[in-house]
């Protein structure tokens, strides 16, 4: 696929630090390796900002950036810790925008799975390279006019890593700066990996918003949400992005790269890009395993990830908390991660102490939180921490208001997709080898969802297609860290249903063409629920630091040990065989299989993947569906 929207004109270099009339006002540009300088001019001449400058990652980088932004009152610091701070953003972009997220390719259904007709495709959104250059060519030129561009080298995973990827962000936000040096590794050291032009990522973002302001900027935020548009262009590893600063849509490394334009590099490599935790357990006993977990977002993937074991004598450590690169190993056959990510991008109410200790801990020094409270001593403040904070204490909300905690319930500090942006070595549960090169041998997969009625607390797949139907099947509670609004369960195939780059049929299809090598050693793979709910709409399942429970059931399962009985929709725990001391649970309830439950939700599923995906569906899933039908027809 040709590169659109590339000015084509020749660039000049009027002088060393010059492009153009523009100036290179930090970092030497022809020191940059050929192929990164050519593309950082086209996008100069493209956005026309007042300057450039080059990142190199250092400390002192951040303090000029951290003081303008204070100085302009993006930023304010928490004076109550060591270098954090809040930011509010315009109330018009805060969230991720999946309608306004798109993947270009030139063939059509290289992007999208052919959905049957009048079924409308949730499954990414197409458009041709015509159609798209229009879009940006009404954007881009003069983007950043009055605005500085950033170049920022990153990698996604650790430098050097072979399993590491190289990426390029330019853009006009300093702020995406600032959270871009927390969420990747953001070094000079890069140019000396792309040394002979090895492929790299290509990110452009602009907040949409060139000098002098067409648009009044709210909150000192500048942004442009009627002509948000976020695109991938996976056959030339390409992301651009304008509009929107907030979170996936701007911190290019995170969804856009790490997982769309990874997940098709993936595709054609032979290799998973996944919306998964990574974790170690380790038992009484000092044994250690790793397991990598995928919920759609907001399910509580940090929660767990950092979780406090409820049961003694276990120990939880930390690799990552939403992105998983995962390739078996060539000789080993073992399937082996990365955390591509350097920070965490967790949302913030609902953490506290008692949920997840862990991350309030990560977030004490060096951090962003976006959209929350600031207490009138200079702290954090979300829905979630009124146990942790005085009453009385006067709060002011991301919306500007104040008022004082526990004098009007219905005062919220926080928007529900609030953000704590913090870096991930300083999580206290850190795992050691969270940045080895080489990743870490994952022994058991999990996917999950908030599955309010008829989902057992977990099920193991019978086998590898069965577990790949698993991740296929999977539904959940909408959350708030899309623009979706209300609660409705909806289907979240593999929780990557607005995280894939190419075809969903293709995607489904590639995760059953690893059984195909008798060298690989396939994990076991399962599905967990910790959401029933009961009749009184009471979880059925504490969660949180007793889900080590299922954990511990799940790494026993792949020691072998016998504590599993059939049922018509895979292996559930022997009674008995998960340990509940001290818990008092409703066995039954937490673990039946509601038959005409799962005989419709079996039709429904059916027919939205058929419907989605039509005939990419792989022949392996429809098989799958038929024999669980038949098994649950032939259940008493
Ligand atoms: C995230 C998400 O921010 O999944 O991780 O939305
Ligand atoms: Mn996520």
């Amino acid at each position: 696929m040709e590169d659109i929207n590339v000015p084509f004109v020749e660039v000049h270099y009027v002088s060393i630090q010059k492009l153009g009339d523009i100036p290179v006002i930090k970092g030497d540009f022809h020191s940059l390796p050929n192929t990164v300088q050519k593309w950082v001019a086209q996008m100069v001449q493209l956005c026309t900002p007042r300057g450039v400058y080059i990142c190199d990652g250092s400390e002192e980088e951040a303090d000029m950036v951290t003081h303008k932004l204070l100085e302009r009152g993006t930023l304010t610091k928490l004076e109550k810790y060591e270098n954090n701070y809040i930011c509010w953003t315009d109330p018009r972009d805060v969230a991720r925008v999946e309608s306004k997220t798109f993947i270009v390719t030139d063939e059509k259904y290289a992007s999208v799975p052919h959905s049957r007709e009048g079924a409308k495709c949730v499954l990414g959104i197409w458009m041709s390279p015509d159609e798209m250059k229009k879009e940006l060519d009404d954007r881009l030129p003069g983007c950043m006019a009055g605005r500085m561009l950033y170049v920022i080298p990153f990698s996604m995973g650790p430098i050097g890593s072979p399993l590491s990827k190289i990426g390029v962000q330019v853009t006009d936000s300093n702020y995406v700066l600032l959270s871009m040096r927390i969420m990747t590794r953001v070094s000079s050291e890069i140019w000396s990996h792309l040394k002979h032009d090895e492929e790299f990522v290509k990110c452009l973002h602009s907040m949409g918003c060139p000098r002098p302001h067409a648009q009044k900027v709210v909150n000192n935020w500048p942004c442009n949400p009627e002509k948000t548009i976020i695109v991938h262009f996976p056959d030339i590893r390409k992301v651009i992005s304008y509009g929107s600063g907030y979170g996936g849509n701007s911190l290019l490394g995170k969804k856009c790269f790490a997982l769309r334009i990874a997940g098709r590099i993936a595709y054609d490599e032979g290799w998973f890009a996944e919306h998964m935790l990574i974790m170690s357990i380790t038992n009484p006993k000092g044994e250690e395993k790793f397991i990598a977990a995928s919920f759609p977002s907001a399910c509580g993937k940090t929660n767990l990830a950092m979780l406090m074991p409820a049961m003694p004598g276990y120990s939880i450590k930390c690799v990552g908390d939403d992105i998983a690169w995962m390739r078996f190993d060539k000789e080993t056959g073992e399937l082996r991660a990365i955390n591509p990510e350097a920070g965490f991008f967790g949302v913030a109410p609902g953490t506290n102490m008692k949920t997840n200790p862990n991350a309030m801990l990560t977030c004490m020094k060096n951090s962003i939180f976006t959209n929350v409270g600031e207490t009138a001593d200079g702290g954090f403040f979300w829905e979630g921490l009124e146990d942790e904070t005085p009453p009385g204490t006067e709060i002011l909300s991301w919306t500007g208001e104040r008022y004082k905690l526990g004098e009007d319930k219905t005062k919220k500090s926080s928007h529900p997709n609030a953000r704590f942006c913090c870096p991930a070595r300083q999580c206290p549960i850190i795992h050691s080898k969270w940045e080895d090169p080489a990743g870490v041998p994952i022994s058991a997969i999990i996917f999950g969802g908030r599955r309010p009625e008829g989902v057992p607390l977990v099920i193991e797949a019978f086998d590898w297609k069965h577990g790949v139907f698993l991740a296929s099947q999977l539904k959940s509670e909408t959350t708030a860290a899309a623009e979706h609004t209300g609660k409705q369960v909806m289907h979240d195939p593999f929780a990557m249903r607005p995280f894939v780059g190419y075809n969903f049929g293709r995607y489904i299809q590639h995760w059953l063409d690893f059984e195909k090598d008798p060298k690989n050693k396939l994990p076991k793979i399962f599905h967990v629920n910790w959401f029933r709910l009961d009749e009184n709409n009471k979880f059925l399942w504490p969660g949180f630091g007793d889900n080590i429970r299922v954990l511990d059931w799940i790494i026993r399962r792949t020691n072998g040990e016998d504590i599993a009985d059939l049922s018509p929709v895979g292996l559930l725990p022997k009674k008995g065989s998960i340990n509940l001391d001290g818990l008092s649970v409703d066995w039954d309830k937490l673990l039946s299989i509601p038959k005409d439950y799962w005989l419709s939700d079996i039709e429904e599923t059916y027919k939205w993947l058929d419907d989605q995906m039509g005939d990419d569906l792989p022949q392996e899933i429809r098989e799958q569906i038929e024999k669980q039908k038949q098994r649950l027809v032939e259940a008493k």
